[in-house]
């Protein structure tokens, strides 16, 4: 993030964690919501890009994958050319916009031997040398669904000694999901309507490959985190931009890959994906944590002077949020956010000054209020938020959402 926007989330933070340790609460309880606070720093504080590292041999769709994944126009994935030498860190999309960083890598078992020199001696070396410099936060071994029984074994011996590797000299175990591609092309050949698995043969066909690489990686022992079957395919106009749509399956990728990453690489991860559904599940994750902390507080009523703390966390969402939706905002503009849904105390004089100084000078009063409480409103606006920032709805929309996050809410913690 920007430094501004870090200076005013260090803030919010700062003082959340402060407040925690006021609060009339058991330690235990303090420690738990410390805890989630500490995940929502290492996601925003911490933030970088992820790191992934592409394996896998020309033509099996590498480029194309990030483009489905990333790219809202068509981008030139510059790749490790077979004349080059194997692998290298770059910029998705470019120099100038550093959205991920990728190690896009060939298949060791291609045929075509490299024309020039490579820096190592052994290409193997040179790979360890490349993860060596950046630790990979994931691998994704692609190969085509038409070609899952081809001879890859040296392959996935490679990713097994680089995974073996890593693990050795830096104490990290890097996941791995493997990424069946091109599943557009398994027969029948002529069914290409998305959904693809609507055609039961096909349907049975993704499947057999997905459970033939679950095999090979089990025989490998190669530990995967999951086996996605993936079309990427979209076609560009002129100008670039998106003519004709047949992905299918990405937005399941797109998930599995942000749960895979670290803490720190999860937002960025998020903010770069196009894939709508995907931001919102992320941020619907951020949501769950921040209202269980102001939920945290437990069913007892506790005095108003607390309140600021919860204006604090709903401010930080907001600015979460906001941000996966690829928007710049800061404090204030959340707080006037906040305002225009007509959420608790204090209105006027949040939009005035934000967040920051509002929740310095909130004044206590006669009010009270309960953790299940501020946890519904900081659920509902969470949705709200949602709507309102990713989904670009209105803000009557959001209105609407917060009311029934306010009831789905507590609906799910009277149980208790
Ligand atoms: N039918 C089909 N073709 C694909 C798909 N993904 C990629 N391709 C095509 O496969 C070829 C190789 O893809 P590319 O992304 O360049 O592979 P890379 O060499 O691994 O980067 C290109 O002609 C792509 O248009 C897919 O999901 N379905
Ligand atoms: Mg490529």
């Amino acid at each position: 993030m920007d430094n501004s926007k870090t200076e005013d989330l260090n803030f919010l933070l700062q003082y959340i964690k402060e407040q925690i340790d006021k609060l009339p609460i058991t330690q235990s309880k303090k420690d738990k919501m410390l805890e989630k606070l500490l995940m929502v720093h290492q996601m925003t504080i911490d933030a970088r890009e992820p790191r992934i590292a592409l394996v896998g041999r020309r033509g099996s769709g590498k480029s194309s994958l990030i483009n489905a994944l990333y790219g809202s126009e068509k981008q030139y994935v510059s790749s490790i050319k077979s004349g080059t030498g194997r692998g290298k860190w770059l910029w998705f999309p470019s120099e100038d916009d550093k959205k991920i960083r990728l190690l896009d890598s060939r298949g060791l078992g291609e045929s075509e031997k490299p024309t020039e020199e490579f820096n190592e001696s052994n290409p193997m070396d040179e790979m360890k040398r490349t993860v060596s410099e950046e630790l990979p936060d994931v691998f994704l071994f692609l190969i085509k669904a038409k070609e899952t029984d081809a001879r890859i074994e040296e392959d996935l011996n490679e990713l097994k000694d680089l995974r073996e590797y890593v693990k050795d000299e830096f104490n990290y175990d890097v996941p791995v999901i493997c990424v069946v591609t091109q599943v557009d092309e398994v027969d029948p050949p002529h069914y290409k309507q998305v959904p693809l698995d609507k055609n039961v043969k096909k349907a049975k066909n993704i499947q057999d490959a997905v459970v033939l690489m679950e095999k090979r990686f089990e025989e490998h022992e190669i530990p995967l985190l999951s086996t996605i079957p993936v079309c990427s395919y979209i076609d560009f106009d002129e100008d670039g931009n998106i003519d004709y749509d047949m992905r299918w399956n990405i937005d399941r990728l797109a998930n599995y890959l942000i749960e895979s990453l670290p803490n720190e690489a999860k937002l960025k991860a998020a903010k770069a994906t196009r894939v709508i559904s995907v931001k919102k599940k992320f941020a619907l994750s951020i949501v769950g944590i921040i209202a269980s902390i102001s939920g945290g507080i437990g069913t007892q009523p506790i005095p108003v002077a607390d309140l600021p703390f919860i204006t604090a966390l709903q401010g930080l969402m907001v600015v979460i949020i906001a941000f996966i939706a690829g928007k710049e905002i800061n404090t204030k503009i959340a707080a006037e956010f906040i305002a225009a849904l007509g959420i608790n105390i204090g209105v006027a004089f949040l939009v005035r000054e934000g967040v920051r100084a509002a929740v310095k000078f909130i004044p206590g009063g006669g009010n009270i209020v309960s953790g299940t409480v501020a946890g519904g409103v900081t659920f509902g606006l969470g949705l709200a938020a949602i709507a309102y920032f990713i989904e670009e709805e209105d803000i009557e929309t959001s209105k609407e959402l917060l009311k029934k996050g306010k009831r789905k809410y507590n609906e799910d913690n009277s149980a208790e």
